[in-house]
């Protein structure tokens, strides 16, 4: 029997009516299935959606607002549970039935992608699989560029904010115009620790853990648990991906066939499959075993952080049976994602920097040593960097910080729930109660050719509804008070 004629005999519950909820609601009911909704929020949907435009969409399906209905969930045969929803908390632990199957949507994604193994009419989609603190929508889009540029019909899916199940949902509408296949041959899947929770089927290609840093505590209590959560991903592919500069991203598996990468020479041994960085003629340069592959300078992504964002992405590649050549060929017309570490245009002589995607201190942490060893590259030593941070650390430990604090900042301007926490981290802190705020004090204090980076270290969402809307702010911000100039 496959999983869905089960489904059709089982009582099925989402938990949550978000991007996640709404594509499980869309996946059951274009297959015919009967489902309840439960979100604890009165009003879960964004502007452009309504409880009305539910009904119409979903005429069989009930929805329940406002609080979780124990009842519910105690009758559930199957729960599709949302990211963001811890199931440990009481309201929901306590009422789960024993004999209940809870289950993420990739989760779902996988179990129906593997039964299409077992047909002879269909083959799965083949998964790379990324997890890791910081970079995995980076090295996600910087491999959906290359597979597009090398002619792989491949789609991005997963954290990034695309839900998986819309590629089945979509099967028989969306055709490749260039394949003219309706399914991608090649799933390149973001998955956060709250996805790795529930996620236990998945057969991918590769899958790596990028890094490890302090994120999430709040919900994974401690950095062990948290780490368990993200190797997780490495029993659940054929080839590991890992970083040598980064123990916490080795997989528990030893016989399992490795690909690594980091900041070191690599191994000349080919048989180690080794991606490291390599000085040739005096420039630093990305390399293979002993293939030198090209000099970072002649890349649009600055920093160490994206020189291993690019040896990862070149992994994955090589995993999936991509030419060396090609990728190498194309990789410098990937320009980066908005809101990491980009330069926002002003006419006062300050090099702003928005970095709002900076949520956790390992990504604030990256973004200081790179600018600051830009400046040192540059020989301006001389200029300043003022960090603007702050906001809800989510229960981290925000220690890391003193050291490039007090190596390459000159000054902090903090805000946010947490900013408190960070400013009590450095000599010189300002606090700002806005980040209109914290772009004036940034300015009435930088000279022409300092640095100001927004790196907040922290999310958003306790003064914003999003990174982006934070990041927009921001340039608003520097736009604003540079025209006032
Ligand atoms: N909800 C409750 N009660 C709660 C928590 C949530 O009712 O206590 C409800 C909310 O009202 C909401 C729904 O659950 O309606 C939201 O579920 P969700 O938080 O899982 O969010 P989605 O909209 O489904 O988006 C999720 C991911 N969000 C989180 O993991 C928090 C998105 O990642 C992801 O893009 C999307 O699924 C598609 O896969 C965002 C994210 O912030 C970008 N991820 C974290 C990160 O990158 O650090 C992990
Ligand atoms: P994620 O999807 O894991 O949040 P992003 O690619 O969106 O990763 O980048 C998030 C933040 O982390 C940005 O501030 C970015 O500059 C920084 N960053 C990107 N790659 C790395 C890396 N390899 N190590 C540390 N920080 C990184």
């Amino acid at each position: 029997m496959t999983l869905l004629t089960d489904f059709k005999h089982k009582q099925i519950l989402v938990l949550g009516a978000g991007i996640t909820g709404m594509s499980c609601a869309r996946y059951l009911s274009a297959q015919g299935l009967c489902f309840t909704v439960n979100d604890s929020r009165a009003n879960p949907f964004t502007a452009n959606y309504s409880k009305q435009q539910f009904n119409e969409d979903f005429p069989t399906a009930n929805l329940y607002l406002g609080q979780w209905q124990s009842e519910l969930i105690a009758n559930a045969d199957v729960i599709l549970i949302s990211p963001g929803i811890d199931s440990t908390m009481d309201e929901i632990a306590q009422n789960i039935s024993a004999d209940c199957c809870v289950m993420g949507d990739v989760e779902l994604f996988c179990q129906i992608n593997n039964e299409r193994g077992f047909d002879e009419q269909s083959k799965p989609i083949d998964i790379i699989a990324v997890t890791g603190s910081n970079g995995k929508s980076t090295v996600v889009s910087l491999l959906a560029y290359l597979a597009k540029s090398l002619g792989v019909n491949a789609q991005l899916g997963g954290n990034i904010g695309q839900p998986v199940l819309d590629i089945f949902t979509n099967e028989k509408t969306t055709v490749n115009t260039c394949t003219g296949k309706t399914l991608p041959e090649l799933l390149i899947l973001e998955l956060s620790s709250f996805q790795l929770e529930t996620l236990t089927s998945m057969q991918a290609i590769a899958t790596s853990v990028l890094n490890i840093s302090d994120d999430h505590l709040d919900r994974h209590q401690t950095m062990a648990n948290y780490q368990k959560i993200k190797q997780s991903i490495y029993a659940q592919g054929k080839l590991a991906i890992t970083n040598r500069d980064d123990i916490a991203t080795n997989t528990p598996n030893h016989s399992q066939p490795i690909l690594s990468f980091g900041s070191d020479n690599p191994s000349d041994n080919p048989n180690e499959n080794q991606f490291g960085i390599t000085v040739v003629n005096g420039k630093t340069t990305l390399a293979f075993g002993e293939q030198s592959l090209i000099a970072l300078e002649q890349l649009p992504l600055a920093g160490m952080h994206n020189a291993l964002n690019y040896l990862t992405a070149l992994a994955f590649g090589y995993s999936a049976g991509w030419s060396l050549t090609e990728m190498i060929n194309n990789l410098a017309g990937f320009t980066g994602l908005a809101h990491r570490c980009q330069r926002v245009e002003s006419n006062d002589g300050i090099t702003w920097i928005n970095d709002s995607k900076a949520t956790n201190v390992g990504a604030t942490i990256a973004a200081i040593s790179g600018l600051a060893q830009m400046l040192s590259s540059q020989n301006k030593i001389k200029q300043r960097l003022i960090l603007i941070a702050g906001g809800d650390g989510k229960g981290a430990d925000f220690t890391p910080l003193i050291k490039p604090l007090a190596q390459h900042v000159s000054q902090v301007i903090t805000l946010g729930k947490d900013g408190d926490k960070i400013a009590r981290l450095a000599e010189n802190s300002s606090k700002v109660i806005s980040l209109f705020e914290a772009v004036k004090v940034a300015k009435a204090n930088a000279r022409a050719g300092d640095i100001v980076l927004l790196s907040p270290a922290c999310a958003s969402l306790d003064m914003f509804n999003s990174f982006a809307e934070r990041g927009e702010q921001f340039i608003a911000a520097v736009t604003k008070l540079s025209e006032a100039n």
